[in-house]
């Protein structure tokens, strides 16, 4: 598959195009199925939803194990992590060759997974579930530039009451000062001008087998889930083969697996 030019043209100025019904229901309910097992038994590494919250920048920059369920009696899993390794239904989406040009197109460079950030299972608990505050996810990854891109797939239908992305378009090339965002580098609601900004978002439901690409500095945030179901995504980030890894970072820690050009 290939984006027309004018989806191509769409992603750049918004930073991020919604690709409807891309992969099939079988495949969604059996990544979601084994996604289940892995959520059920707890399968290491995991992000709590304590641990998702908690963190300083310093530790998500450089610490590369943060499986933070150790010390927690109630354990509410926010993430699976380092999915790829996991099992064979879950690195075959992140191989899949009809996105692969797609993405190929997005990034205008060979295709490269980072198994170091988003190479996840990501969850919204009922009940006990946060909200994910404005932030652009390239805060703590350290690059020698921004070409990177987050594939998100619908498993189930995500929608506002149960948590849905947000994102406010073109914000991926807006230039922000430091004073725009708190100590965490999330986009402060509170401040005057960011209200305009924020005033811009957007969002659409998504349904199973949908999948979002969304530019690595584009802001977005996602409502608590107030249901009394899971919602469970999966997300991966590719990056250009031309943008490296700043060594002695997280972001170069874990392997890179460059995926054949189409
Ligand atoms: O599901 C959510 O709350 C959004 C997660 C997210 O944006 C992130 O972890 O970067």
């Amino acid at each position: 598959m290939q984006l027309t030019a004018e989806q191509l043209a769409q992603f750049n100025k918004d930073g991020f195009i919604v690709l409807r019904n891309f992969l099939d229901a079988k495949s969604c309910d059996n990544i979601l199925r084994m996604a289940q097992i892995h959520l059920d038994a707890k399968i290491e590494p995991i992000e709590t939803e304590i641990g998702y919250d908690s963190r300083d920048k310093e530790y998500r920059t450089s610490v590369t194990d943060y499986s933070s369920h150790a010390k927690e009696e109630h354990i509410i899993v926010r993430r699976l992590r380092q999915v790829y390794k996991r099992d064979a239904l879950f690195k075959a989406w992140m191989e899949n060759r009809k996105i692969r040009p797609v993405l190929q197109q997005v990034l205008d460079d060979q295709v490269v997974i980072t198994t170091a950030h988003h190479n996840s299972i990501m969850t919204k608990m009922p009940f006990y579930s946060t909200a994910t505050a404005w932030h652009q996810d390239r805060r703590y990854w350290r690059y020698s530039d921004d070409n990177l891109v987050s594939v998100w797939l619908a498993l189930d239908d995500e929608y506002s009451e149960n948590g849905v992305l947000e994102f406010i378009p073109g914000s991926h090339r807006m230039k922000f000062s430091a004073e725009q965002f708190d100590d965490k580098e999330y986009f402060s609601q509170i401040k005057e001008e960011n209200k305009k900004i924020i005033a811009t978002k957007v969002s659409t439901d998504l349904h199973k087998g949908d999948v979002v690409l969304f530019h690595s500095l584009l802001l977005h945030r996602a409502n608590k889930n107030s249901t009394d179901k899971p919602k469970i995504s999966f997300v991966y980030t590719v990056k250009g083969a031309k943008t490296k890894a700043i060594k002695g970072t997280r972001s170069a820690e874990f392997p890179e697996i460059i995926l054949e050009k189409l």
